[in-house]
């Protein structure tokens, strides 16, 4: 059995999930996803690593849902609720998911794909109780697939198994100390590591509980950190200085009760990308915690970690986590000396499996000798990594989420007046990176709001460009090749 569930069976009694106002026990859980995985298999013995999507708002019938696809045998893949039908499309056809579970809001948005009579979709409101015994999992099944944007135009489909996340899950649970008495918040989008390992995952194999925030916004996050109840806490920087600016606005009464419930946490984790040294330090004056910061990846889940006892170093990421190995390495992929810097590798049983029908995108990320190549240059600085930066400026990560430069810049050039575009992240206090476009227009009649209606139906809101230069033509070097750091001044200055 996977053990993940294996596990509920010591906690039956106690309560997994919080949302909507609701508690759920751990046998509430087994109950809901043994009926779902039961009408999943509709007769047959095992989904045999089919790919199962969902489009379900975080709570407990999203965890019921993706524990009933891992007990029938099939691969989960969790469709992002704030993304358009283009995105979502995307996903269902790259992974070629031959049943869609959705819930009664997502309705609408998906009615364009129900004359697909290859797709079964199925309402998740209306599963009902159901008999039958379930197939055994094999550990080396693969579980599930995340999508992630890389140096590549399209994003790529991340396979894990049940071994990968059974291994993440637990060098994060041993590492931190998760018990059975923690109830942590969780406001985090569900289709990405940070959300399901760290905080859903994490708490269901320690048998804590898992509560799930309605809507992201800084009242609502201290309102129920208020009540008393969650001692645990994870998020992106961009949420944290988002917290900080509520906290900064609100009354002086708002304030001190606020930091009373935060001083009571045991501990709170910043990770997804880098934590500015401010927010650290304003964070601990409000709450009286040092962030413990962390580096991890879709590919990997989490690799490399401050300590939970002893010295948070800001600016740092620290060491790494329980069997996982990282080396340093030079663009030959040979270990560099001490001191100097090189892109991070990985190996590991956390690491992922494959990248989704893309034989050659997964050899090209592994060493010759099985290192898993991050992209991520780091160097080691008195016992704790450090991160320097990236191998690819078409990487953006904005609000914590991975973009690709090369992406946007695709769909922008398929508008019919643009021409030519170069996009590039621009440094930002609250976003980390926020996306800059200069477009190059075939007209000098053009309606910039109109283009942000345009996009709106072609990428998710975090993926548009917040800020626009129009040029004649791009800057390019002698080979013709547009020079990304020479742009991103331009948006600077
Ligand atoms: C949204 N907005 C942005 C933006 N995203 N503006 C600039 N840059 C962005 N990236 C704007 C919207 O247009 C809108 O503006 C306003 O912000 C509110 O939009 P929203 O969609 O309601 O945003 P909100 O819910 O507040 O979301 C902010 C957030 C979200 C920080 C909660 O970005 C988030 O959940 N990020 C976490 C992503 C994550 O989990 N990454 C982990 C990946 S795994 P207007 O003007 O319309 O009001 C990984 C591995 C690891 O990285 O190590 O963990
Ligand atoms: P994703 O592909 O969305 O999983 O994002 C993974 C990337 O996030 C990594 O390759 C890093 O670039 C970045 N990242 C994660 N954690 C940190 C951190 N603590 N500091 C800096 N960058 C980070």
């Amino acid at each position: 059995m996977i053990t993940l569930v294996q596990n509920a069976h010591n906690y039956l009694e106690r309560t997994a999930i919080k949302s909507n106002d609701q508690s759920y026990t751990y046998e509430q859980l087994l109950t809901t996803s043994k009926n779902i995985a039961l009408a999943l298999l509709d007769g047959k013995t095992n989904l045999n690593e089919a790919p199962v999507a969902f489009l379900v708002p975080p709570g407990f019938n999203y965890v019921a849902i993706q524990w009933g696809i891992w007990r029938a045998g099939g691969i989960a893949v969790p469709l992002c609720v704030k993304h358009p039908l283009t995105s979502i499309q995307y996903v269902i056809d790259d992974t070629r998911a031959s049943t869609i579970v959705f819930s009664a809001n997502f309705k609408n948005l998906l009615e364009p794909l129900f004359k697909r009579s290859e797709i079964q979709f199925l309402s998740s409101e209306n599963f009902t109780d159901q008999h039958g015994s379930l197939p055994e999992i094999d550990a080396d099944q693969r579980a599930m697939i995340l999508y992630t944007s890389g140096t590549t135009g399209n994003p790529k489909g991340v396979v894990t198994t049940h071994k990968n996340i059974e291994a993440q899950i637990t060098s994060l649970t041993t590492s931190w100390d998760w018990s059975k008495e923690d109830h942590i918040l969780n406001v985090l989008p569900m289709h990405h590591v940070h959300g399901i390992i760290n905080v859903l995952s994490c708490a269901l194999w320690s048998g804590a509980c898992c509560e799930f925030l309605g809507k992201f916004s800084g009242d609502n996050v201290f309102q129920i950190f208020c009540k008393n109840e969650v001692n645990v806490f994870m998020a992106v920087p961009t949420i944290y200085y988002k917290l900080i600016t509520f906290f900064n606005d609100t009354t002086p009464q708002n304030q001190q009760q606020i930091t009373t419930a935060l001083k009571q946490f045991r501990f709170m984790v910043s990770g997804s990308a880098a934590l500015p040294i401010s927010v650290m330090e304003n964070w601990k004056k409000i709450s009286g915690h040092t962030l413990l910061e962390r580096y991890g990846m879709t590919e990997m889940g989490m690799a490399i970690s401050n300590p939970y006892n002893g010295e948070r170093r800001p600016g740092h990421i620290g060491q790494p986590l329980a069997k996982v190995q990282i080396r340093l390495a030079d663009e030959n992929n040979k270990e560099v000396a001490d001191g100097i810097s090189g892109e991070i590798q990985v190996k590991g049983p956390n690491i992922f499996k494959e990248y989704w029908h893309k034989p050659e995108a997964t050899k090209d990320t592994f060493t010759e000798d099985g290192w898993f190549k991050t992209g991520d240059i780091a160097a080691l600085d008195e016992g704790s990594y450090k991160i320097l930066g990236r191998n690819s400026v078409d990487i953006i990560k904005s609000g914590g989420y991975k973009i690709s430069a090369l992406e946007i810049e695709e769909v922008l050039r398929s508008h019919p007046q643009i021409k030519d575009c170069g996009v590039v992240g621009i440094p930002n206090d609250e976003w980390g990176e926020i996306i800059g476009a200069s477009l190059v227009l075939d007209t000098k009649d053009f309606d910039i709001e109109a283009l942000k209606v345009w996009l709106k139906e072609k990428l998710p809101g975090y993926k548009s460009p917040r800020k626009y230069i129009f040029q004649e033509d791009l800057p390019r070097n002698v080979m013709g090749k547009v020079t990304k750091n020479e742009l991103k001044k331009l948006f600077v200055d």
